[in-house]
């Protein structure tokens, strides 16, 4: 063969070994069924459960209950948009590891939408806690803020290819926000339903998330950003599934719920108002 046909050829199984454009990134996800999968799984998911969101909750008046409905909604709103970007390869880039990890040297697929779009899903799981326990606007926000700060790093922990030590720093600094919240489901809200009568529902909620929070920093830890003993498609279901539990099952537990608009979680007409006197209109 000439020269310059070996070095094309060898050119091009560069490119088929490491998809670079968006194109040559989706067809590599449709290459791999199994990884394809789990993100059209999820979208499927995510669209199913807003339909359920609109088709339970026609008849809820109550405007903080409606608060609660709004926000499940966009955890899914959220969802569907992150699995389109991941299954259209947007948000999935082939990154090389720096020395000292399992992969060094190799380029990795990432799939940095996820960390990215945690940053918008988790604020509004928390909404909902925080709402369905009673809790105050403080602690709320304080969740919300702890969410995203660890979405970010951990987000940064994914894409520092510097140095492995860097990649576990940001681990670190993110598990560390992570506890927080952690810490305010568990200490705080937990007291606080009690106190509102959302107990029952609270108490599952709670293991649902607290359990299945945890599940996300273990794959990372396993998977190729990690130690690298799962690959990539196993990872991405664990994800998958460990979304399909701290979202949709969530959600659905928190709408048969909320449509029953009982008096733990109603707040009357008034509730949110921006002006004293204005009430919703009645129906007669
Ligand atoms: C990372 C890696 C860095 C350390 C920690 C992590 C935690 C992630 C969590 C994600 C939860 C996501 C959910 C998404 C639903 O849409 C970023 C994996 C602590 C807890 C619930």
């Amino acid at each position: 063969m000439h020269s310059v046909d070996i070095l094309a050829a060898t050119s091009r199984q560069v490119v088929l070994q490491t998809p670079e454009t968006q194109s040559e990134i989706f067809e590599y996800v449709f290459d791999d069924t199994l990884l394809a999968l789990s993100f059209v799984t999820n979208i499927a998911l995510a669209g199913l459960t807003i339909l359920f969101i609109v088709a339970m909750g026609r008849g809820v008046t109550d405007p903080r209950a409606n608060l609660i409905l709004v926000a499940t909604m966009l955890i899914s709103i959220v969802s569907i948009s992150s699995y389109t970007a991941l299954t259209s390869g947007l948000t999935i880039s082939f990154i090389e590891m720096p020395a000292g990890h399992p992969r060094a040297g190799e380029a990795v697929l990432t799939m940095w939408g996820r960390y990215l779009t945690w940053t918008f899903s988790t604020p509004f799981i928390l909404i909902v806690l925080g709402l369905i326990a009673g809790s105050n606007l403080t602690k709320i926000m304080t969740t919300c803020a702890f969410t995203i700060a660890m979405c970010v790093t951990g987000l940064a922990a994914a894409l520092t290819t510097s140095s492995v030590f860097m990649r576990w720093w940001w681990f670190v600094i993110s598990s560390t926000f992570f506890l927080v919240i952690v810490y305010i489901i568990m200490v705080d809200w937990t007291a606080e339903a009690e106190t509102t009568g959302t107990a029952d529902l609270f108490n599952t909620l709670k293991l649902l998330t607290v359990i299945g929070w945890f599940g996300y920093p273990i794959l990372w830890g396993l998977g190729v950003e990690g130690i690298a003993v799962l690959d990539v498609a196993i990872t991405s279901w664990g994800y998958s599934v460990l979304d399909i539990v701290t979202k949709y099952i969530v959600t659905g537990l928190v709408v048969l719920y909320v449509v029953k608009e009982p008096e733990s979680i109603t707040a009357g007409t008034n509730y949110g108002s921006t002006r004293k006197a204005v009430v919703a209109p009645s129906d007669d």
